[in-house]
Order: structure tokens, then C-alpha cells, then sequence
């Protein structure tokens, strides 16, 4: 008897017609071949492998470097559960288009069966899933991001309880490039990329929407959050989660190194881009990674912004879309002073008078997590770690302050549904738009939003103790474009005000936006910010935030009925506090 795994093997082998099937083990001797037959066709380019031993250089096609939003629809059977914050095909319809693109799509090509698990494997957190693609870069990039090959099979059995990713790279043309989901069935189809996240499919369109939409379901939550540990001198460790939008430094504060007048404190790295939250037996927030790798942004990367990141990819990755030096070496902006010469993110020649991007901006690098100097003892501990804070964090040149903090669990909700953020290279649209982001999940919900912050405040009443919730902004500039804060391992000084906050150890000033720091609460030893400086971080401009109120609005309305009430009370209550001047 087939198992459900092996019938659907079949199946999609009819549909696609590869010239053959690999399933793949996830060994080292598998890692090695693949890697050695995209030398040979030039998918990859070998590094110097003295000086960065087992890694490689991908070049993508120049029109597939970033998430296509304008092509990722959530095809659930009601439009109104996809909600506007998502493209919407009906079911039969999005078969029936892209089941054509698929007929015969991997001819010639050969179809590798990808399984892999999300999370610890041990972990009673953890999902399997099942990739099926006609790349082998993607089938090498998801060894790293996840655990892939045996202990998936393993763990799977004969179970039919897997999530289903078909994915071929088609003719890579953006004009029948699809990335679909259908959360009610537990599949995901996507053509005609090869990018990260329209093609690892175990990230954010597993990880992500499909994982989302059965968390409403099952109680649990899953987000686009880093999550770390931070050590104080006394040896106590406090866990916190944070969203950030794709390219705003989640990366980089997941791996932070304290400043130097910090001694004794030390940040232990979980994850970098999603956690799975989950009521824990003690009735607490526990998260876990459901990644093994990371897929950072190369440029702006250094010793400087993140040394556990550059310790951390130099074996063993692969790098998107970076420059070549004529040594064989990565390089992208912001990665050290330029070379004299080298090969473009497209292979054409490049000299720092060019004027123009040695590297793509949306440059990336994968690597495994287990490499990183900071990776926490408990990063693969099955249950997770326990959260106490919550952050959302947008890129913001004015208005949003330092740090503030929600008053409650549902006014917490609240900050996190009215994110706003600019937009980065990490998709492809307009650069340094702002707009609405909720939770940093506008693009990874895969439900309806008024549904998902009605879940959101649901999971106060589920945990015993909720997470306090806070809003950060390390990226608020002067009228003359600086940046008023440090940011990078500076951001740890508002960590610390945040743990204050959770062990109960600092006060702070009620404003009508929440909770913010009294300027002396934040430390600014060694560096360069004024106690001027610091009153501008931390600022409540009233009219600003009475303005940014309208948006909100208008926001919210967009969801109807769908809104919880109590999004509207928090909204009216925040217009309230505001026109209440003190
Ligand atoms: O391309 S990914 O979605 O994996 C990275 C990101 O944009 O966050
Ligand atoms: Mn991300």
C-alpha cells in the first residue's frame, strides 16, 4: 500500500512529468552531490574555499529577487476569510490556471522530494511538511533553513498530516509566477520563482500563512518575531519575541553583542524571523523556532553591525545576488570599504566609480544556525522558551518614539495592529512607502486580520500571565535626516528598560500612547546621544498621533464586522487620551 506521501509523489510526477524523482535524505554526501552538479550547470559559483570553505554564489535571474506580493494569493473557499489584507482566488479557479502552468513543467528537470521539519524535531511543536520543486538550489537551501531529509520521514510515518509545497521554477517570467495557498487543505503551490520566500516554501508560506491560519484554529500563534534571551550580570535570563517587517534588523537584534558599558550582559540568539507561540503546560507564552538557518540581508552586514552574523557565514553558506571580488570573495555594500574592482550581483564588471549597486539590495545569505556564537543552549529545547515581552518594531523617520509601552494585554494588541512601517527591498515594490503593517504580518497572515487580532486578543484570556507589550523605533530621524539613535547593540539600553518593566524594577510616564521611559530610566553612557536628543526619542507629539489616528481608521474600516469591537474601543479611547491635553 502507498502511503499518502508516495500517492501524492505520484500524482504530482504525472501532472509535471519530471525525467526523475530524488528523494532526498538530507546527508552530507547528498549536500555534496547537488552541490557539484550546480557547479557544473553554473547555478553555483565556488568561493575561495580557503578563506570561506563550503560556501557558494548563486546568481539569480535578474527579475527574481524579492517576494512578489502582487503574486501571492490565499485561495480559501470564502473571500471574506482571506480578508482584503490578502489576493484572493477562488479554489477551482487557481487549479485550474496554475494546474496548467504545472502540466509538464519539470521535463527534462529533476523533481526532488524535499521533507523537512519545522522546529526541534523532538519538539511537540514541530511540523512536518513536504517540499516538492524542480530546483536544487532550493533543495540545498532547505537543508540549512530547516531539518530536512530522514528525521522528517521519520517523524512522519505513514501519516497523512503534513503540509503539501509543490514548487518548479516554470520559465521564471513574473507574467506566470503564482505563489498559492490553500490553508483548508494544507498546500501550497508556487511557480515561477526561485526567491527565498516565494520558494522555501517551509518559511514564510508554511511557517507563516499556512501556520497562521491553523493557529487561529488551535489557540496558538504564529509570527514573523525573532526571539532572544537576555542574560543580566546576576544570571537571570528574560525571553522576548519581537516583529519587525522583512529587511527593519530582526537579524541583527536576534544576535546583538552588548555594548561595552554593559558588561556582564549577554544575548542568547533563538531565532531571527519567525516563532511559533504556544500556551505552555505552566499556562505561559513559550516559543519556538521553527527554522534551523538563516536567510539574512548581506548588505549593511559587518563586524561592526553584526559580528555573530559575519562569524557565523563564512563556511558553509550560500550567498544571493552579492558581489565577487577578483579573490573569490562575497562582498555587498556595507560590508567593509569597497574592492578596487569585482563582478556585479549580475557577473558585470564593477568598480566602486560604477555608480551603481555591486550588490543587490535584497542580497541575501543562508546559513546554518547552529554556526552562530551566540545561538542560546535552549534554541533547540522542544518545548521552547518561555516569553515575558513582546516588541513591535516599525522603521519610522518621525512621530513613533524610542520605546513606549502597551497599558494592557488588548491596548498591547492594539500597538501591534496599528504598525506602521517604510517598505525595504525585501519585495518588490516602491521603496520607503509607509504603510500599515500589523504585527509585520500584512504579507504572512493567511487569514482575514479582523479575524486574526480577534484571535490575537483571545490569546490574553488563554495565558495565564500575557507578555507585556511594547512598541520600539530605532530608526526616528532628526528634520536633517540623522538618525537619533545608535541603534544595532545600542538597542540592548532599551531592552534592559523593557526587562526593567517586566520584573517590576522601573516606573514610567503614562502618556496618551503608553507607557514611555523617563529619559534617566534609559542608560546613554558612551554614546552620543544628548539628554536633547533622548526628550526628541522619546517625544509624544499629540497632533502627530491625532493625524496618524485618521489612518488607523481608516485602516480598521477596511475590515467591516470582521473588526473586533474592541479594536474600535481601543482606537476611540486612544483619540480620547489624545484630545485631553494636560
Ligand atoms: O524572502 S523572505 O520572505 O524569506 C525574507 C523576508 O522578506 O522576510
Ligand atoms: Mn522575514
Amino acid at each position: 500500500m502507498p502511503t499518502p506521501l508516495e500517492r501524492w509523489i505520484d500524482e504530482v510526477s504525472a501532472i509535471t512529468q519530471p525525467r526523475n524523482v530524488h528523494w532526498c535524505d538530507g546527508s552530507d554526501a547528498e549536500y555534496r552531490q547537488l552541490v557539484g552538479e550546480m557547479l557544473q550547470t553554473g547555478t553555483l559559483l565556488e568561493l575561495n574555499q580557503q578563506e570561506y570553505p563550503g560556501c557558494y554564489l548563486h546568481r539569480s535571474d535578474p527579475n527574481d529577487v524579492a517576494r512578489t506580493e502582487h503574486l501571492t494569493f490565499v485561495c480559501t473557499r470564502a473571500k471574506v476569510a482571506a480578508g482584503p489584507n490578502n489576493n484572493w482566488m477562488a479554489p477551482a479557479e487557481a487549479k485550474e490556471k496554475v494546474g496548467a502552468l504545472f502540466k509538464g513543467a519539470m521535463k527534462g528537470r529533476t523533481m526532488y522530494v524535499v521533507p523537512y521539519v519545522m522546529g526541534p524535531v523532538a519538539s511537540p511543536y514541530a511540523q512536518v511538511g513536504v517540499e516538492i520543486t524542480d530546483s536544487p538550489y532550493v533543495a540545498v537551501s532547505m537543508r540549512t533553513m530547516t531539518r530536512m531529509g530522514k528525521p522528517a520521514l521519520e517523524r512522519l510515518g505513514t501519516s497523512e498530516s503534513f503540509v503539501k509545497g509543490l514548487h518548479s521554477l516554470g520559465d521564471l517570467s513574473p507574467e506566470r509566477r503564482f505563489i498559492l495557498h490553500f490553508p483548508e487543505e494544507r498546500t501550497i503551490w508556487s511557480i515561477g520563482s526561485g526567491y527565498g520566500g516565494n520558494a522555501l516554501l517551509g518559511k514564510k508560506c508554511h511557517a507563516l500563512r499556512i501556520a497562521s491560519f491553523a493557529a487561529r484554529q488551535e489557540g496558538w500563534l504564529a509570527e514573523h518575531m525573532l526571539i532572544l534571551g537576555i542574560e543580566e550580570p546576576n544570571g537571570r535570563t528574560t525571553y522576548i519575541a519581537a516583529a519587525f517587517p522583512s529587511a527593519c534588523g530582526k537579524t541583527n537584534l536576534a544576535m546583538l553583542v552588548p555594548p561595552k558599558t554593559m558588561p556582564g550582559y549577554k544575548v542568547w540568539t533563538i531565532g531571527d524571523d519567525i516563532a511559533w507561540l504556544n500556551v505552555g503546560p505552566d499556562g505561559r507564552l513559550w516559543a519556538i523556532n521553527p527554522e534551523a538557518g538563516f536567510f539574512g540581508v548581506a548588505p549593511g552586514t559587518n563586524n561592526k553591525t553584526n559580528p555573530n552574523m559575519m562569524a557565523t557565514i563564512g563556511q558553509n553558506s550560500l550567498f544571493t545576488n552579492v558581489a565577487l571580488t577578483p579573490r573569490g570573495t562575497p562582498w555587498w555594500e556595507g560590508m567593509s570599504e569597497p574592492p578596487a574592482e569585482a563582478l556585479d550581483w549580475q557577473g558585470r564588471p564593477w568598480t566602486p566609480q560604477s555608480g551603481s549597486k555591486a550588490a543587490h539590495p535584497n542580497s541575501r545569505f543562508t546559513t546554518p544556525a547552529r554556526q552562530c556564537p551566540s545561538m542560546s543552549p535552549e534554541w533547540e529545547s522542544p518545548g521552547g522558551v518561555p516569553i515575558s515581552a513582546l516588541f513591535f518594531g516599525g522603521r519610522r523617520a518621525s512621530l513613533v518614539p524610542l520605546v513606549f509601552q502597551g497599558f494592557d494585554w488588548p491596548h498591547g494588541v492594539f500597538l501591534g495592529a496599528t504598525m506602521n512601517s517604510e517598505t525595504t527591498a525585501a519585495a518588490t515594490a516602491k521603496v520607503g512607502v509607509v504603510r500599515q503593517d500589523p504585527m509585520a504580518m500584512l504579507p504572512f497572515c493567511g487569514y482575514n486580520m479582523g479575524d486574526y487580532f480577534a484571535h490575537w486578543l483571545d490569546m490574553g484570556s488563554r495565558v495565564a500571565k500575557p507578555p507585556l507589550v511594547f512598541r520600539v523605533n530605532w530608526f526616528r530621524q532628526s528634520p536633517e535626516g540623522k538618525f537619533l539613535w545608535p541603534g544595532f547593540g545600542d538597542n540592548l539600553r532599551v531592552l534592559r528598560w523593557a526587562i526593567g518593566r517586566v520584573h517590576g524594577q522601573l516606573d514610567a510616564e503614562e502618556t496618551p500612547i503608553g507607557w514611555v521611559p523617563r529619559a534617566a530610566d534609559i542608560d546613554t553612557g558612551g554614546i552620543d546621544v544628548s539628554p536633547a536628543v533622548m526628550q526628541d526619542l522619546l517625544r509624544v507629539d499629540r497632533a502627530g498621533w491625532l493625524e496618524a489616528a485618521g489612518g488607523q481608521r481608516q485602516f480598521f474600516e477596511q475590515f467591516g464586522d470582521r473588526l473586533p469591537r474592541a479594536m474600535w474601543e481601543q482606537q476611540e479611547a486612544l483619540v480620547r487620551r489624545l484630545g485631553i491635553s494636560t
